[in-house]
């Protein structure tokens, strides 16, 4: 999308968050599923394409759906990592790569599964809700499997430590707490940002979505970057109306 079709708001709005990033040093960008969307992974609130139209991704991605029917879950989480696999970090992920080259305290809070901040360049990304291509036992075995296959057949795999069929991705379901250490590392990198950029999220899934209520608690500069309105836009210092594989690179360049 060339800069002709970003509206004009954004535009002038793009020189005020450029001085605002400028003079950060500890920028944290914060993002969730539409800064993945322009790679080709549809967001939670888009109606899943194709197989998935008739499902709610938040039906499915519980203990109890994956208790009740474990082959559906597994197959969803298949047909995600299908979808992942043939898809590519897009240029808003590079931008923000871009910039942690430029700010080496930079860091990354994603409430995305895919790894498209690591695939990137970015390091040191903080995965809020865990990594789509790992797995784990269900029944709480040690141990994180890593699995970029697909497997074929939809029953959960064994575990390699309690031999049961139990094995389920890695991430975090609904109803499921966050790992203690990703949040602790979480908190402390938001205690120590003097900036918050928020990119492609509806803020609405917690505990996640408290980390930019305290960026605006503790009257920190916060950018938004979503071409729609969401909770936090009112109170963002800076609101950039746009796509972030639009807007991204544009506001990396002027740094
Ligand atoms: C918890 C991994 C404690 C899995 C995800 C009842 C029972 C239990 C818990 C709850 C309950 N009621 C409420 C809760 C709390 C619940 C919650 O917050 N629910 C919400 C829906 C109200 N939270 C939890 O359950 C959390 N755990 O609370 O544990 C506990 C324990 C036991 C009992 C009680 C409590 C766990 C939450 C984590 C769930 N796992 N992902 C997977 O991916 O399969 S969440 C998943 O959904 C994503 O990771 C993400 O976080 C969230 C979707 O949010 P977004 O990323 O913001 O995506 P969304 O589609 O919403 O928005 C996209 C945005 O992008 C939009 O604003 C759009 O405008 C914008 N956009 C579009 N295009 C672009 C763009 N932006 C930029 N550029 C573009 N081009």
């Amino acid at each position: 999308m060339s800069e002709s079709s970003i509206p004009f708001a954004t535009l002038s709005a793009l020189p005020e968050a450029a001085r605002l990033l400028r003079g950060s040093r500890r920028p944290v960008i914060f993002s969730g599923a539409g800064v993945s969307k322009e790679s080709g992974i549809p967001t939670f609130r888009d109606a899943q394409t194709g197989l998935w139209e008739q499902y709610d991704p938040a039906e499915l991605a519980t203990p109890e759906a994956f208790e009740r029917n474990p082959e559906l879950v597994i197959a969803f989480y298949e047909h995600r990592r299908a979808n992942v696999l043939a898809c590519k970090p897009n240029p808003g992920h590079i931008a923000i790569a871009d910039l942690e080259r430029l700010k080496p305290d930079l860091r990354v809070i994603t409430q995305n599964i895919d790894g498209f901040h690591r695939l990137a360049g970015n390091t040191g990304v903080i995965e809020l809700h865990g990594d789509i291509f790992k797995d784990r036992c269900n029944r709480g075995c040690e141990g994180l499997i890593e699995r970029r296959f697909l497997q074929a057949d939809p029953q959960p795999a064994q575990c390699p430590t309690c031999g049961r069929r139990s094995l389920r991705p890695a991430v975090v379901w609904f109803g499921e707490s966050l790992d203690p250490a990703v949040m602790a590392e979480a908190d402390a990198a938001v205690e120590a940002c003097d900036l918050m950029i928020v990119v492609g999220t509806s803020g609405l899934v917690y505990p996640s979505a408290r980390f930019p209520l305290r960026v605006l608690a503790e009257k920190k500069a916060l950018i938004e970057i979503n071409p729609e309105s969401t909770p936090l836009s009112q109170a963002a210092t800076v609101h950039l109306q746009s796509g972030s594989a639009q807007v991204l690179p544009l506001l990396a360049g002027l740094i």
